[in-house]
């Protein structure tokens, strides 16, 4: 444990800037919060202090009965809070100054600043949430398109820790079965081997589908970065624009224009997409382009998806193989053939096939706006985003590893039912996938594990 859940604990729960946000929280949770709060608070009238009431008044400094704020108090006893402990929120006016003057009065009270996390790791140690609905609602505050967020919606709703909880329940019955017998062997009726390795065959499947699926869940909440590279000219920044629908990037007829990496978020199919528009890539002795061609390799080397663009009234050439060339195995290519309005005769094919590995193409015009379609439908594909609709549930990084782990647990035990080894061989690796399963909802889970997922959280939550 980071530390001791009976401290009361305070944190600004609400985003910060300055001069933004017309309403700031300070939440407090811990045995202490009513107390505190009850010091720095003053409501004027007959106003009830009770729980599950607004109250309205103002936040005092005590030292010197300076107001600090005009604020609500709400208070909300313990255990009907998400914490389950005595939680006080002070709702104030938002900016940074008041809400800062606030946390500090509440901290000199006797509160301690909270950890990232902590709020939701106090509501899981008092079992208010599951540790997959815990994720999901740090998930949910994290989402950066409509279909993430509805994704850690339905993580939060318990969909997650029912399809885990189900699983590890049905391997909990055959576990309890292959037990007995290595006890009670003669005891017992023999049992039917068959159908407890359909049973771990089946489970392991779902398992693995659930590994399958977390990818494409990976790249709803992460995003992906889509680098757009090519000789210069060819049209980056158009489609830059054109893609992020506004002027983000100058565009002009002189090569070299752009030198600096320019980012653009956008959201297509429910998938956030962070666009990098890069310097055109060729030899050049002005010192500042160099400087934002090395950036462009560096893009073109670490982005999840290239776009590789080239110029169909030029025709695909050798420099345009070159870049094709460094394109690492790992990202997602898509061949982009830009101006198709001033192509020309329709050139049949403009880049060498390339076996199997054969990048899919697209022929656009970023000027004009043509192929605009196909081209966002492509780039979904490329990179196996283009079907997450019918995505339910998806596991999250962590949850994804124990959820193979158990998988691969499983393996072992069919293994050791095909070799015909005796029952307490198969039960070795069933307690295993058990425990992984187990440590994805939390029912099994260390205080370690707990504090590494706590700790990514932001604070205030
Ligand atoms: N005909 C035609 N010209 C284009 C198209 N896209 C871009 N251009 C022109 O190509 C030139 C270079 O465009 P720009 O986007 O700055 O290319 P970059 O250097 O790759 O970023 C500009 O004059 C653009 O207007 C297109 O689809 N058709
Ligand atoms: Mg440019």
């Amino acid at each position: 444990m980071r530390f001791n859940s009976t401290d009361t604990i305070a944190a600004i729960a609400t985003a910060v800037a300055p001069g933004e946000g017309s309403v700031a929280i300070v939440r407090l949770s811990g045995p202490e919060a009513e107390a505190i709060a009850s010091r720095l608070f003053v409501a004027p009238g007959q106003q009830p202090w009770e729980s599950h009431r607004i109250l309205y008044g103002h936040v005092v400094d005590p030292a010197t009965g300076e107001r600090i704020d005009e604020a609500l108090l709400l208070l909300m006893r313990a255990p009907r809070s998400f914490t389950r402990q005595d939680v006080v929120e002070f709702h104030g006016h938002g900016g940074v100054v008041a809400v800062g003057r606030v946390l500090e009065l509440v901290l000199a009270a006797g509160a301690r600043r909270a950890l990232p996390g902590e709020f939701s790791q106090r509501a899981f140690l008092n079992g208010r949430l599951d540790l997959t609905r815990a994720e999901a609602v740090s998930e949910l505050i994290t989402a950066r398109s409509r279909r993430a967020a509805q994704l850690a919606m339905a993580g939060l709703d318990g969909g997650l820790q029912r399809q885990i909880g189900t699983l590890r329940a049905r391997l909990l019955d055959q576990l309890a079965e292959l037990e007995a017998r290595v006890d009670f062997e003669e005891d017992l009726p023999s049992l039917d081997g068959a159908a407890v390795t359909a049973e771990l065959a089946a489970i392991r499947a779902t398992l693995l589908q659930l590994v399958d699926a977390a990818g494409q869940g990976a790249v709803l909440r992460q995003g992906l970065r889509v680098a757009i590279v090519g000789r210069p000219n060819v049209g980056k920044s158009s489609l830059l624009n054109r893609l992020s629908r506004r002027e983000r990037a100058i565009v002009t007829d002189l090569p070299g224009t752009t030198r600096d990496l320019l980012e653009s978020e956008l959201v297509l199919g429910g998938v956030p997409l962070t666009l990098l528009d890069t310097a055109g890539i060729r030899d050049s002795g002005d010192p500042v382009e160099q400087l934002g061609i090395a950036l462009s390799r560096q893009a073109l080397a670490s982005a999840d998806v290239v776009l590789l663009l080239f110029d169909l009234s030029h025709g695909w050439c050798d420099e345009d193989q070159a870049l094709r060339d460094q394109v690492p195995d790992g990202s997602a290519l898509l061949l982009v053939g830009n101006k198709v309005d001033a192509a020309g005769l329709p050139c049949g094919l403009v880049v060498p096939p390339d076996g199997d590995r054969a990048p899919a193409q697209v022929r656009i015009s970023a000027r004009h706006g043509e192929g605009i379609d196909a081209l966002e439908a492509a780039l979904l594909r490329c990179c196996g985003a283009a079907d997450l609709q019918g995505l339910q549930v998806a596991l999250n990084e962590r949850q994804r590893d124990l959820a193979a782990a158990a998988a691969a647990a499983l393996g072992r035990s069919l293994e050791a039912a095909e070799q015909g080894l005796p029952w307490d061989f198969w039960t070795i690796d069933l307690r295993a996938a058990v425990r992984a399963l187990g440590e994805i909802t939390g029912e099994e889970v260390t205080e370690a594990v707990l504090d590494r997922v706590f700790s990514r959280f932001c604070i205030g939550k």
